[in-house]
């Protein structure tokens, strides 16, 4: 009985190994699922860390894309700058060693000049307005434009309003900004902005500006709620102000290189992957940027409301930067953009 039963264990224990190795053959990143040639890989890097929406709509991504090519092409994905800073990965792609990256618009500009329409200062009085100017002829315009620098845009998804954090004191108005040591993304319309408001800019990529906080190298910082709590800015920063003085789009990009190689059918799939996946991304971080500001309260932050007049200030402060750039950024884009936010508003 005993012999009877140890034979039929090692039985099943041969038939079990027998299954997961024809599983292995069947999922591994040889097999193309389509059964020609080999399965092709997206390397799909961010800056934000792996609680933040940008990674799960990176996931989604990932889901809807390995899904839908039947394991033709599957997405391995990397979060807090495991594969560098914006910039870098951007140049990546342009080199064709890394497929997808998914910047906010402000280091974009330093490849395609116009996307710093966005990064106009109090350009969107609200999220609904940035979404229909974002799936409006201008911005999706933008995105084609990537092309001349062997970069694909596929979609835009969401970073948000910005708001402001520093160890120093609480920011209530333009007063309060004097002298204060802010990180910027790297663009030159955030570093001018910043310094007409009376701040002492200095722009640095994100993967350092926790360790610059931590070091005192600089004194604050501007991103969206969700940022600030979930990358735990606030064990760095004292104080919170809801500025909300640039909305901040997301672009997801795709190496040139890479895309070109799919075939049609897989260039549809990853295209509408990159927006159904943004719609996701676009969810959960309104939920989260809803939800974290009375968090970081609680995590002992003191939290400053700017009056509708001390935002007035700034709008007026900010604005001969932006009559400056608007021939940089260039006019026609400038002057669209704004046409759409009104047409939007109605
Ligand atoms: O993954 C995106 C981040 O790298 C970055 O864009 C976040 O807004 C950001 C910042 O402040 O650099």
């Amino acid at each position: 009985m005993r012999k009877l039963f140890v034979l039929v264990s090692a039985i099943l224990l041969i038939g079990i190994l027998a299954a997961c190795s024809g599983n292995d053959s069947a999922s591994g990143n040889s097999g193309d699922g389509e059964g020609s040639g080999e399965s092709k890989v997206i390397k799909a890097g961010i800056g934000l860390n792996q609680d933040h929406p940008q990674y799960k709509g990176l996931l989604k991504f990932k889901e809807i894309v390995e899904e839908k090519t039947d394991g033709a092409i599957t997405v391995d994905t990397y979060h807090s700058g495991q594969l560098g800073d914006d910039r870098s990965m951007m140049e990546a792609l342009q080199l064709g060693t890394q497929e997808v990256v998914i910047p906010s618009t402000a280091p974009v500009a330093n490849f395609v000049k116009e996307f710093s329409v966005f990064d106009i200062p109090f350009l969107f009085p609200n999220e609904e307005v940035a979404d229909k100017v974002l799936a409006g002829e201008t911005a999706q315009g933008l995105l084609d434009k990537l092309e001349e620098q062997n970069l694909v845009g596929l979609s835009y998804w969401e970073n948000g309003f910005r708001d402001l954090t520093n160890s120093k004191r609480a920011v209530a108005s333009m007063e309060d900004f004097e002298g204060l040591k802010i990180r910027t993304m790297e663009n030159d319309l955030h570093l001018d902005a910043f310094k007409e408001l009376g701040a002492n800019p200095t722009p640095m990529a994100f993967t350092e500006l926790f360790t610059a906080l931590q070091q005192g190298t600089v004194d604050g910082q501007e991103n969206p709620y969700a940022t600030i709590y979930l990358q735990k800015f606030y064990e760095v920063q004292d104080h919170v102000s809801n500025t909300h003085h640039i909305y901040s789009p997301f672009v997801f990009m795709m190496s040139k290189s890479f895309y070109d190689g799919l075939t049609e059918e897989q260039q549809t799939i990853v295209r509408e992957a990159a927006v159904e996946a943004g719609e996701h991304e676009r969810k959960l971080n309104r939920e989260a940027n809803e939800k974290y500001l009375k968090e970081l309260q609680e995590e002992g932050m003191t939290y400053t409301e700017i009056t509708p007049e001390a935002r007035q200030e700034m709008v007026e402060a900010v604005q001969p930067v932006i009559d400056e750039y608007k021939s940089k950024i260039g006019e026609e884009t400038v002057d669209a953009i704004y046409q759409e936010i009104e047409d939007a508003k109605e």
